[in-house]
Order: structure tokens, then C-alpha cells, then sequence
């Protein structure tokens, strides 16, 4: 598959800092790029892609999920990949996602394969976040009998087709947990690569258990059965 025939999704939050070298970066490849901007993002970071002719749209402002939802409707090609704009993710990573893209619909990029300086940094935020993280990995894995090692990863890939057919309605961080189940409900087929994370460029994670905790835990359980 050709790079012209993936649409690399980068949903940005105040990320005027990081997102321009990486948008050039991914040209450079000649990957089609759309920018999904959080409603309340105040750094500046629309008009630099208005600036830069950086394709973008505004999403609704509910959350990263509903920014990577309504993205489907703006993407024309086959493939895409959804990544941060942080700089926590390696655009290196992508051939090898889009090679098993020829015969899965999702490819995810597992931390727990390629290692994250973000969920393992030794702080206990990170402790509770990859424990978290585990055990959701594990109640989905037995609920479907498979052996996915990171449901939670923001950086994979997949066909644009197959994403439609989800009906996705997560509007926060719980969107890729709810992507994993649903696909995994209609039996597609989920593939993963080593995947690594660095820590973000600038600024912090824009998770927070206690403000999306519930919203995993509720995400999960409506989409057991
Ligand atoms: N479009 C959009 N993007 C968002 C929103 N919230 C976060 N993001 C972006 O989603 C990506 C993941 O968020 P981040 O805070 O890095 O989460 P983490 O990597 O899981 O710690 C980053 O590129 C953020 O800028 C939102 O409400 N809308
Ligand atoms: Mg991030």
C-alpha cells in the first residue's frame, strides 16, 4: 500500500508546540494528514495549521473521541492511522502497521511489546495508569477469547471502511477501548505491532483517572455483551 493511501489522524489539544515539525515530517512521506482541533484548544494551534495549510477541522468539542469520530467523515482514503501530536509517537512504526493492514482491520501499536516511557516512567500515576491499563487488557481478553497486550494505545491503524461499520460513541480517551470491543464483537480481525512512546514534547497527558476512570469502566461493561 502506498503512503498516499493513508490519512494520518493527529488530534491536537493545545499542541501549536509539537504539531508543525511532525505535519512536515509526515508529508515528507507523503501521507495525507487531518488534524481533528479540540473545541476549547486556545494555544493557537488552529491557526497555525491555517498558517500552513494543514488540513483540519474543529470537532464538537466533547472530547478526543468525538475528535477522532468525526474524523471518519472527512477521510477519503482506504487506511489511516491515528497518532498524538505530542511526540510520543514514532512515525517509524507506521510501515510495519500498514504491512498487517493488508489483512486486519486494526492494527495496534503495543507499548507492552515496544516499551513506553509514558506508562512505565516510575511516578505512581504511571503505576495506576499501566494497572489500569493491564487489567482491562485482561477482562477483554477473556471476555473474547484474544490476546490483544495494549486495547488502549492511541497509535494504530485501520481501514476507514471497517472503522464506519462500529458506530463508534466514546467522546473521550475511552473511544479505542470501545474500538477494540466492537471489533472484536463483529469478529474483525485485530492485529498489533511493537510499538514505542516517548514522553510528550510538551505539556501533560490530558488523561485523568479520576475524570475518565468511570468512563473506561462504563465503556467496558456496556460493550461486554
Ligand atoms: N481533537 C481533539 N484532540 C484531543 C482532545 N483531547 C486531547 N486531544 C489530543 O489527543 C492526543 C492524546 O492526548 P494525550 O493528552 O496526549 O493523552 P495520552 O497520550 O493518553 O496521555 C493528543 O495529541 C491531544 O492533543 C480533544 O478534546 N479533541
Ligand atoms: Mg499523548
Amino acid at each position: 500500500m502506498k503512503p498516499e493511501e493513508i490519512t494520518i489522524v493527529v488530534p491536537c489539544r493545545n499542541e501549536a508546540d509539537t504539531l508543525l515539525p511532525l505535519y512536515k515530517e509526515l508529508k515528507s512521506r507523503t501521507y495525507k494528514v487531518l488534524v481533528p482541533i479540540a473545541k476549547s484548544s486556545s494555544d493557537g494551534t488552529r491557526e497555525l495549521c491555517e498558517k500552513n495549510a494543514i488540513p483540519h477541522f474543529m470537532d464538537s468539542g466533547s472530547g478526543k473521541g468525538a475528535g477522532l469520530r468525526e474524523s471518519l467523515a472527512h477521510i477519503s482514503t482506504p487506511y489511516l492511522v491515528f497518532m498524538d501530536a505530542d511526540g510520543s509517537h514514532d512515525l517509524n512504526d507506521i510501515p510495519e502497521m500498514a504491512k498487517k493492514l493488508v489483512s486486519a482491520d486494526l492494527v495496534i501499536g503495543s507499548r507492552l511489546q515496544g516499551g513506553s516511557m509514558e506508562l512505565y516512567d516510575g511516578s505512581f500515576g504511571s503505576f495506576l495508569r499501566s494497572f489500569f491499563t493491564i487489567c482491562i487488557n485482561q477482562i477483554v481478553n477473556s471476555r473474547f477469547n484474544s490476546r490483544i497486550t495494549d486495547t488502549q494505545n492511541g497509535f494504530r491503524a485501520a481501514r476507514t471502511e471497517s472503522l464506519k461499520k462500529l458506530n463508534l460513541t466514546g467522546n473521550t480517551f475511552e473511544i479505542e477501548t470501545e474500538m477494540v470491543m466492537k471489533a472484536l464483537k463483529k469478529g474483525m480481525k485485530i492485529e498489533e505491532v511493537a510499538s514505542r512512546e516517548y514522553p510528550r514534547k510538551f505539556g501533560g497527558s490530558g488523561v485523568s483517572l479520576v475524570r475518565h476512570g468511570w468512563r473506561y469502566l462504563l465503556c467496558v461493561l456496556s460493550n461486554l455483551f
